[in-house]
């Protein structure tokens, strides 16, 4: 899937009255790829829930490429769920948009043709359950965001708490929970009709997972629905990567030069992509290979190495950057002192992963180091913070745990997780700046750990709170390291703990 194209970008006045559309394609600059199949012909044979640029700069550019073999069944039905921004500066465009692969001085431009459609369920939820149901759509693909599943923090079963499940379990024809708006899709679906359903958010086990989560939410509603789910639908696990930042202005205007005409769903990521996808699937599926996907029987080991590597060590980056004042990941692998704590934190977890067959663990360490050292992109060490009640539970502490059940002291893991909670605590940088948190799940640690009258029963706390820690207790020398660092980050700053050589 490499599509390098030397160009030097034009002036972005004269490209910015002319707006990227179906009409407007023949006026793209020469050596901007784009869609050379009839997309007229194309049908809805994939819906994606969560239109975000992950998706559009990933699982539809796989798309894309397996549309140029001339399967022309595989048209994508992108939902919404949260916000209609998406959807409708992508109607305005014909459903096209460009993405931008930039590493250092190097980028290249494509357009997508492969969204047919885009529904705001909210607004469209008839049509988003008919989708659904069209035997014709034979693949479902999601990135809701780890959250968007509604699992329970301390059960990792169904959140029966969880407002939008409640209401869904009430109102099923009016769903408004991923797994709500599923269930009542699958239940209007004829039986027999092939369906795959690939979850494509970072979780380990993300499939099995979804299926879990679908079937105990089907038995609460509806017993046909969960026998349903159990035989007719497959739900393959899968790894998925990209380093893909949220759009901003400076994307959209870098699209315009390169495009010479304005795409305002433009998106600007890295050119590594992958993703490997357990080879399970009860009906017709894209031929995703044609992107490079890799379909294999056991996605375990690759999605180990990707959490744990690229997202572990990207976590302990956002919090270490937020906390020293370093805006972006390519800000942090400039500050000599926080990248050496990055490569730390990745040999941390390195020492706890097991190599995918044929694979060199080590070379993918310094792959990934190189990506996140890349100055094209403005990945915020804020935006990689986000929701860390939920991603910190899969990127560290599976890797913890092992370390401690083993006695092995991991002093960069152990670190960054001392500056997690730090952050939580204090939502202050080094220098004073209020942080803002994103995390609908950190508001009870938070407390917990202000609470605290000092920094070992801070720990305590901390790590009693089983919606993150779990319910097996954690050993005492690991809360007393933790407690130190947090006095050292109290009194003298991340940047002093990052800083310091382990064992101190
Ligand atoms: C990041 C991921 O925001 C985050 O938490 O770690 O979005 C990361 O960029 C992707 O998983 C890369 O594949």
């Amino acid at each position: 899937m490499c599509f390098f194209i030397d160009m030097q970008p034009s002036s972005a006045t004269a490209a910015s009255n002319l707006r990227l559309s179906q009409r407007a394609l023949p006026k793209v600059r020469a050596g901007v790829e784009h869609p050379r199949y009839d997309r007229a012909r194309l049908s809805a044979g994939i819906v994606h829930l969560g239109l975000g640029a992950f998706h559009r700069a990933h699982q539809a550019l796989y798309t894309e490429a397996a549309l140029a073999q001339g399967d022309l069944r595989w048209g994508i039905v992108g939902v919404s769920l949260r916000s209609p921004a998406t959807g409708h500066t992508l109607q305005a465009q014909d459903h096209l948009y460009s993405v931008t692969e930039r590493h250092g001085d190097t980028s290249g431009t494509r357009i997508v043709g492969a969204v047919v459609a885009s529904l705001y369920a909210p607004q469209a939820l008839q049509r988003v359950i008919d989708a659904i149901a069209d035997p014709a759509v034979c693949v479902i693909t999601s990135t809701v965001t780890e959250k968007g599943y509604s699992q329970h923090p301390s059960t990792a079963g169904l959140d029966l708490d969880d407002a939008d499940i409640r209401h869904d379990l009430a109102n099923p024809e009016r769903p408004r929970s991923t797994l709500g708006i599923l269930a009542a899709g699958i239940r209007r679906r004829p039986r027999g009709a092939p369906l795959s359903v690939v979850c494509c958010d970072n979780m380990a086990g993300n499939g099995d997972t979804l299926r879990r989560l679908l079937t105990q939410f089907a038995e609460l509603s509806d017993a046909d629905l969960a026998r349903r789910i159990d035989d007719e639908i497959a739900l393959p696990n899968s790894m998925v990567d990209r380093i893909v930042p949220a759009a901003s202005a400076a994307s959209i205007d870098l699209a315009t030069q390169h495009l010479g005409m304005r795409d305002e769903a433009a998106i600007v990521c890295e050119p590594f992509t992958q993703w490997v996808i357990e080879d399970r699937f009860a009906g017709p599926r894209p031929a995703w290979e044609a992107g490079g996907a890799l379909l294999t029987t056991d996605v375990r080991p690759y999605q180990a190495m990707k959490l744990r590597l690229l997202n572990g060590t990207h976590s302990a980056m956002a919090y270490a950057g937020q906390l020293c004042g370093l805006a972006s990941i390519a800000d942090v692998m400039a500050n000599p002192a926080a990248a050496a704590f990055a490569r730390g934190v990745m040999e941390d977890l390195r020492a706890t992963v097991a190599a995918p067959p044929g694979y060199d663990v080590d070379r993918y360490c310094r792959e990934l180091l190189h990506r996140f050292e890349n100055t094209a992109l403005a990945h915020l060490t804020a935006q990689i913070a986000t929701d860390g009640t939920q991603k910190i539970p899969v990127r560290w502490l599976p890797a913890l745990r092992e370390s401690c059940s083993a006695g092995i002291e991991r002093p960069c893991l152990e670190r960054a997780l001392a500056m997690w909670l730090h952050y939580l605590r204090t939502s202050r940088s080094d220098h004073g700046d209020v942080l803002m948190i994103s995390d609908p799940g950190a508001a009870a640690l938070a407390d917990r750990l202000r609470r605290a009258g000092c920094d070992a029963e801070a720990v305590r706390q901390a790590l009693g709170h089983a919606a993150v820690f779990g319910t097996t207790p954690w050993p005492a020398p690991l809360a007393a390291r933790l407690a130190a660092y947090l006095a050292v980050l109290a009194h003298r700053g991340a940047s002093t703990l990052l800083s310091m050589p382990p064992g101190q």
